[in-house]
């Protein structure tokens, strides 16, 4: 917290200096613990001049995700208003999990540099080395009915790929259910998580990784040929910070968009982004394995296809695999 302040009062007088004696009378707190601190916040990555006459003035920041430095730039209206950093955690998404069920508001952020434990769907992993991406988990508390929950999986996919989209330039595709692809390779990834009793949801975790600065070695040998990074793409390195600005905005937007117009605007530009109709599927669910072109996706979230026997099946959950095209019936 103090931490956070002194950068505040820094970042007041971007050009001048400000003195050791000033910051301590504003923060009502030592001279010592303010040289403590500022000598801390240099071994995190701040670059803090510092003049025995002057005082100290702030140079250089970190592409850090803390809420310093986050949140004056973040520019939405509620969410990420309190944002809970860690720099190694086990999952953000078990941390939101954990500060929902005691209390935590909607719009609560959790962002972490790194992940231990990283979840991926279906208990898979996601990979989630220090300081290359990012990973955030967004606490929501919508008035719906649990079965409504898909959609606002759809809504977080959405605004991902929306973000992306106006963050790049470039065009990716949602994979149903809410895979986000740049030229068939996987960059995003989210994982909703729900909490409710059987009319009621209490409250949603939305998981979302991006894949901003990783390089193509920094993949693991299984996954190096279906993933890739904004960074890859776009061959230059991404300030996080800015990234994490446009995604959190286009969440914001989306979710009040949502809220306030229901599934239809969502559902199109879902549709839009996903070029579903017509695309030749293998659909992995419940230990089932279905072969067939994908219909569409109703207004619950469902994928719907047509089999390779002509039947039309609805699936609720799963993973999709997209054939060649002479699978087309
Ligand atoms: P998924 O189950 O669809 O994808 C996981 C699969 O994707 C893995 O089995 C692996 O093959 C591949 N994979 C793993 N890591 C990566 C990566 N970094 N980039 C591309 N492919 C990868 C997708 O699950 C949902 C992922 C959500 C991750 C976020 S991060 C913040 C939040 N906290 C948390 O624990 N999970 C979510």
């Amino acid at each position: 917290m103090l931490d956070e302040e002194i950068l505040q009062l820094l970042r007041e007088s971007p050009s001048s200096f400000l003195s050791g004696e000033e910051i301590s009378r504003r923060l009502d707190v030592s001279r010592t613990a303010v040289w403590k601190r500022i000598e801390h916040l240099r071994t995190v990555g701040y670059e803090i001049e510092a003049s025995t006459r002057k005082g100290y003035r702030l140079i250089r920041s970190p592409d850090l995700l803390t809420p310093s430095e986050v949140r004056p730039f973040l520019g939405t209206k509620w969410m990420g208003t309190t944002i809970h950093h860690f720099h190694l955690i086990d999952s953000t998404n078990s941390k939101a999990y954990e500060l929902a069920l005691n209390g935590a508001e909607e719009g609560e952020v959790v962002i972490a540099e790194s992940q231990k434990k990283g979840r991926g769907r279906l208990g898979r992993q996601w990979l989630s080395p220090l300081f290359s991406n990012l990973y955030l988990s967004v606490i929501l508390r919508p008035e719906i009915p649990p079965y409504q929950a898909s959609l606002v999986t759809l809504m977080a996919a959405v605004a991902t790929a929306d973000a992306i989209r106006k963050f790049s330039g470039l065009e990716p595709l949602i994979k149903w259910p809410n895979d986000i692809l740049l030229k068939t390779k996987k960059v995003a990834g989210l994982l909703n998580e729900i909490h409710s009793e059987m009319d009621r949801i209490h409250f949603m975790i939305l998981g979302i990784g991006v894949n901003l600065n990783m390089d193509r070695k920094m993949f693991s040998k299984e996954i190096r040929e279906g993933a890739t990074s904004l960074k890859i793409e776009m061959g230059q390195s991404i300030s996080r910070k800015a990234f994490l600005q446009c995604l959190l905005q286009e969440l914001e937007k989306w979710y009040e968009i949502f809220l306030k117009e229901g599934a239809l605007p969502v559902l199109k530009t879902w549709r839009e982004l996903a070029q579903i109709k017509g695309r030749p599927v293998k659909v992995t669910s419940f230990g089932e394995t279905l072969v067939g072109v994908a219909i569409d996706v109703d207004p619950d979230g469902a994928l719907i296809l047509k089999t390779e026997q002509g039947e039309r099946k609805r699936v609720v959950a799963g993973d999709v695999e997209y054939q060649a095209k002479n699978v087309v019936l």
